[in-house]
């Protein structure tokens, strides 16, 4: 009898939800940045063991009063997360002292809504006093209830084995979504699009706060199996090119060359990647910049 069902990654921004993905999959399907708001859409990543499989959805981190269309779009693609999912987990940054108010606002959400989570304390590693857990678990358990609670560290792995164990013994009876070898639903020019912005956020997020998206422009086989890819990297601001470019291209370069490196090894073949850098000041206001996330466009 196969087993199949959706398990949702939610938590504030930061908390390690991405990290996670990646460490229960073992390979990058979700990008990573020690800044907040880093996944921007639905990721989804796919375990399958045995007669079981389970449909993993790390979520853009939930957080307080979002202003902008974009912003309002990441929420949204966490709630409707919430909706489809059988089995949710609550990710915490343990190490954190207090509960975040994004937390407080995501158990009110849950329990209007009557949704059970499990509770996932994650960074277990930058706690070495155990007792700090239990009391972190004690403020949490008090606002709602939890059926199981897992302290771990998706970083070192701490952990994992028993929470995989767990979500696949969650899963309800169905037939499988995805064929057994399919790891990820991401079409590979996304997951090239966020590779390139998963370089540009270690690089340039201080200078260039949330304000850049990537676009693909080109994306080209040839016959000996090398691929040719040209990105355009879409700034806001005209002040914001020069950042990008650096003195005689010399950042712009830098940054081509990780991100070709991070796509080759993500894809398995050999990748030549051209970037451009384009003022576009409407970027956020225009549909299809949404579409190509995977994002609604909501008003
Ligand atoms: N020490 C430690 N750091 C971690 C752990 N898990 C994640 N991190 C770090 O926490 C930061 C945020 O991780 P992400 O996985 O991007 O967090 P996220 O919840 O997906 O964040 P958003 O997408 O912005 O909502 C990164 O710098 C990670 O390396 C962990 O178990 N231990
Ligand atoms: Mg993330």
């Amino acid at each position: 009898m196969k087993h199949c069902g959706f398990v949702s990654l939610i938590g504030a921004p930061n908390a390690g939800k991405s990290t996670l993905l990646n460490a229960l999959l073992g390979t990058k399907v979700s990008i990573v940045c020690h800044k907040q708001q880093t996944t921007r859409t639905r990721v989804v990543g796919i375990l399958t063991h045995e007669e079981t499989q389970a449909v993993l959805v790390d979520t853009p981190g939930i957080f307080q009063n979002p202003k902008q269309r974009l912003e309002k779009s990441m929420i949204s693609s966490a709630w409707q997360a919430v909706r489809d999912a059988d089995l949710i987990l609550l990710i915490v940054d343990a190490s954190r002292v207090h509960m975040e108010e994004e937390e407080k606002k995501i158990l009110a959400a849950l329990k209007s809504k009557k949704k059970e989570a499990i509770l996932v304390l994650n960074k277990v590693d930058l706690v070495p006093d155990k007792t700090k857990l239990l009391g972190k678990t004690k403020v949490f358990s008090e606002e709602a209830t939890f059926d199981k609670v897992f302290m771990i560290s998706a970083k070192s792995g701490q952990g994992l084995g028993e929470l995989k164990e767990y979500i696949f013994g969650q899963m309800p009876e169905s037939e499988w979504f995805y064929p057994a070898d399919q790891v990820s639903d991401m079409p590979q020019r996304l997951l090239a699009e966020e590779l390139t912005r998963e370089v540009l956020l270690h690089e340039v997020h201080a200078e260039v706060p949330y304000g850049l998206t990537v676009r693909t422009d080109l994306w080209e086989k040839f016959e000996n199996g090398s691929l040719k890819i040209v990105q355009t990297i879409c700034v806001e601001r005209e002040a914001h090119k020069p950042i990008l470019v650096g003195k005689g291209g010399q950042k712009i370069k830098r940054i081509g060359e990780q991100a070709r490196k991070e796509i080759s090894r993500a894809l398995g073949i050999k990748v030549h990647l051209m970037l451009h850098v384009k003022v576009d000041e409407k970027w956020k206001d225009r549909p299809e910049s949404y579409q190509d996330l995977g994002l609604d466009f909501t008003s």
